[in-house]
């Protein structure tokens, strides 16, 4: 564009602060313009779905202004900025969520009001970006709703997959089936193709050594690499809204194309059908995430997806660094990365060898540049759970990238055997390279050697990772070099538009919305956890939620016509990915044990029997048998108790598998909580980080002292205001060998759950058997017999403080009250000074 004119360049300008306008009209034009030339319709043959995407494109152009603004700020500004590396974002929908951090609800709703359309109920037509598996993925998302907020120059990198974590089904009223989630069906209006941003990417191929012929010798290892296929990798941006502000952050999605658009000399030698197959070969390698939580894949493809993220990934991080012509010793001073667990770990490796085989630069000035770039965040210390890849197949994929791995390794055991002369079951310990039958490289160790900081996601979770996990690595680099930094969530997303009518009641006692902005506001609410009208109010509230979501389980939810569940009744859920550590097998234990004893109840003991609706929701990993068997359990169990003839008991006790557990479902059960379920084995569960979005809206927990818990309860003012029970951390390596090589009694009540089960009471047992006797013999390894004691008399501590209402809501109260401490915003502040060491780059005051 000539802009020489003065002229020319004003007039720009005006249309631009037109187009940002966002008065009624301005609204209701760029609605209108885009039903009839986005979507080619008219108001005549206009669906609900029709004008969610034209309002949803609307919103987007309001979008994109601030984004773009925001990197232009951020460019002439030059900070140091943050690049958070992750294969999952758990986005969930993105309209609602923006119009309410660009404070643009009111004014889309009263403009389209006049237009005879409700924007509230356009929501619904969108379907969740679902990019991730569970906690991790969720994280990411919430990680960058905060940055925004608080102005921080960052960036999020990740794939954009053509299929999202699976869609679950229930066949038969018991089994999981995967459907494919083919989100992008009827195109995305929340991204942006960049096709003018695209990379190549190599796999596969040969390492040739340098002219000196020096290719892997230590001191000077500069090779070339000359990969065999490539592959392009084209960006999609993601525009992310803080809160309460004009910036607008990015999240950077790479999707892969092949790298020529048409192989014409296949085509002339007749090989036209071998160009599309390798077409197609391209594509495949972000076409699925990978539906696995707290288990790797162990898959080519995958490891595939990790190198051609953090391959792209790097190329356009450097790009960025080389327009700033600056020399690589400040790389570290504009450059930070965090790995999101060890998925982007070969980030690493990758910058490794582009500083030394592409910038000759020396092994040992590159690999200083590395380790102060990364940090990386460990969010499992399950020994199953970790990362690690065969040699053969890294070799084969990436031989260069091996090499430098082979080399790293050995530069870094050198300067163990230094420190502790002669110590080689302490190297053989520490090796990035597994030795055995098959060597494998440990991804997470690669990441601890890498990284300047390494964190866990909670207090009691990072003292483990400290201790045990990386133990030996503690010892070497010194304990600064493992810090903690505990989850946070949203509360933008997690009560603001999950929960609008608690919202409005807090922002209504505390007399502003400022609890929105910084969450330890939420404490002044103590003050009020003994008013009557105020605990009227709450009451009110989670009646609503509870009733709104027996709607929706009414609607949605195949419940063989047993009628609508008791609203009335105590709101037991638990909710996430199922997993054989996060014991749901123990819940559905715990249900059964109740029935029995309902059952055999009189009628007058009966009449105190507090009713409860169990809720259970979660998807497991395909290939994880023992998880879906716990899924027929669960289902198989609710049959039977929904279908009892006893109608009486009925009342008391009903059962609930919600379908497709997801980001949008979350929003629905979580505010309908009366009390959740957060019971996993002790030193397991390295956060969880929904125990904060229910104690957030009110929900009491019950669970065990892990992860999160322990530090949910501190600020909530104790154990008094929670449900805790079980063995503690500390007592379960000891447990889990009396368990196994000394059999302790069986507790009877256990025995008899069991008993029941494999009697047939909820049909064939043959497929539970296994399962079950595994328990009762030697193989507990996550302690069910040991704490289910104990879990049923927690839950009758439960029924207790529920039968006395103005307690419970007292405790509701208080519970919200001390969540301030658990906001994303926290926890990103966190990053940015014990990690990062960036500063908010707010955007110029408006003129
Ligand atoms: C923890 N996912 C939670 C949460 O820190 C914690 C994804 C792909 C492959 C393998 N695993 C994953 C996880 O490991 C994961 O989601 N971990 C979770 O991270 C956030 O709150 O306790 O289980």
């Amino acid at each position: 564009v000539d802009l020489s004119n003065i002229a020319t360049l004003e007039l720009w300008n005006k249309i631009r602060k037109d187009c940002e306008s966002v008065d009624t009209s301005s609204i209701q034009r760029s609605f209108v313009n885009h039903v009839y030339s986005t979507l080619a319709r008219t108001p005549y043959n206009l669906d609900e779905f029709g004008a969610y995407q034209a309002a949803a494109h609307s919103v987007r152009d309001q979008l994109i202004h601030k984004w773009i603004s925001t990197q232009q700020h951020f460019t002439r500004s030059n900070p140091k900025r943050v690049y958070y590396l992750s294969l999952e974002f758990l986005m969930g929908r993105t309209m609602q969520n923006c119009v309410i951090n660009m404070d643009m609800e009111e004014a889309y709703s009263k403009a389209l009001r006049e237009m005879g359309l409700a924007f509230e109920t356009l929501y619904d037509q969108e379907t969740d970006a679902a990019l991730g598996n569970g906690g991790l993925g969720r994280l990411a998302a919430c990680y960058m709703d905060s940055l925004a907020t608080l102005d921080y120059p960052a960036l999020g990198y990740g794939l954009r997959y053509t299929y999202g974590i699976f869609e679950q089904r229930i066949r038969n009223g018991e089994d999981q089936v995967e459907y494919p989630d083919y989100w992008l069906r009827f195109t995305n209006p929340w991204e942006v193709a960049r096709v003018d941003v695209a990379y190549p990417v190599g796999f596969y191929g040969s390492v040739h050594n340098d002219s000196a012929g020096r290719a892997g010798q230590p001191g000077q290892p500069a090779a070339r690499w000359e990969p065999a296929e490539f592959v392009q990798a084209v960006a999609y941006d993601v525009p992310i809204p803080g809160y309460d502000t004009d910036t607008v952050l990015n999240i950077r999605l790479w999707s892969s194309k092949p790298q020529r658009q048409f192989d014409l000399s296949s085509f002339n030698d007749g090989e036209y059908e071998k160009s599309v197959a390798e077409k197609q070969r391209a594509e495949n390698i972000t076409s699925v995430l990978y539906p696995n939580d707290n288990t790797p894949a162990g898959k080519e493809l995958r490891l595939k997806q990790q190198y051609f993220f953090v391959c792209a990934t790097l190329q356009d991080i450097l790009r960025r660094f080389s327009k700033l012509n600056l020399p690589w010793s400040e790389l570290p001073n504009k450059v930070g990365i965090q790995l999101n667990d060890t998925h982007p770990s070969l980030g690493i490796v990758e910058l490794q060898r582009v500083l030394v085989d592409e910038h000759g630069l020396e092994w040992d000035i590159a690999w200083a540049l590395v380790q102060r770039v990364y940090a990386y965040t460990n969010h499992t210390v399950l020994p199953e759970a970790l990362e690690c890849w065969p040699v053969s197949l890294m070799e084969r994929l990436l031989p260069r990238h091996m090499r430098i791995i082979f080399d790293i390794n050995l530069y870094f055991l050198r300067s163990v055997e230094q420190r502790f002369p002669g110590d080689y079951e302490r190297l053989r310990r520490m090796s990035i390279i597994e030795e055995g039958h098959q060597q494998m490289v440990r991804m997470a160790y690669l990441a601890v050697v890498g990284s300047h900081t390494v964190n866990g996601v909670a207090r009691i979770h990072s003292d483990l990772v400290r201790s045990k996990l990386f133990r030996d690595f503690a010892e070497f680099y010194g304990d600064d070099k493992f810090v903690n930094i505990t989850n946070g969530i949203t509360p933008r997303r997690w009560l603001h538009v999950a929960n609008p009518q608690l919202s409005a009641l807090i922002t209504k006692r505390l007399g502003s919305n400022r609890w929105l902005k910084d969450l330890t506001e939420l404490s002044r609410l103590k003050a009020f956890a003994d008013d009557e009208d105020f605990q009227q109010e709450w009451r009110q509230v989670k009646r609503t939620r509870k009733e709104s979501l027996a709607e929706y389980i009414q609607k949605h939810v195949d419940t063989a016509g047993e009628g609508p569940v008791n609203s009335e009744a105590l709101f037991d859920v638990q909710v996430k990915r199922i997993h054989e550590y996060k014991r749901q097998l123990m819940n559905i234990l715990g249900v059964v044990h109740r029935y029995l004893r309902i059952k055999e109840a009189s009628a007058e003991e009966r009449r105190d029997i507090v009713p409860r609706v169990f809720i259970f929701g979660g998807k497991a990993a395909p290939g994880y048998h023992t998880a879906k068997l716990i899924i027929k359990l669960i289902n198989r169990v609710k049959n039977v108790i929904n279908a009892d003839p006893d109608a009486e008991l009925r009342k008391l006790i009903r059962v609930v598998y919600i379908p497709n557990y997801s980001v949008t479902l979350a929003e629905r059960i979580i505010p309908a909580s009366d009390i959740s379920e957060h019971i996993s084995t002790a030193g397991t569960e390295a956060s969880g980080t929904s125990n904060m979005k229910f104690v957030l809206n009110g929900g009491l927990l019950i669970g065990t002292r892990d992860g999160a818990n322990v530090e949910i309860a501190e600020h909530i003012g104790g154990w008094d205001l929670a449900f805790e029970f079980g063995a503690k951390a500390e007592e379960v390596d000891d447990l889990r060998n009396k368990v196994r090589y000394l059999r302790p009694e069986i507790h009877p009540a256990f025995r008899r759950v069991v008993e029941a089960i494999k009697s047939g009471q909820f049909g064939d047992s043959s497929p539970f058997v296994n399962m079950l006797d595994r328990l009762v013999s030697d193989g507990d390894y996550y302690l069910i017999t040991v704490d289910f004691p104990s879990y049923p008399e927690a839950q009758e501590r439960v029924d207790a403080a529920y039968k006395d209402q103005k307690k419970w809501t007292r405790m509701s109260i208080e519970n919200c009250a001390g969540m301030g401490f658990f906001s994303a915003d926290r926890s990103v502040q966190d990053y940015a000074k014990k990690i990062w060491g960036i500063n908010p780059c707010p955007p110029p005051p408006s003129k």
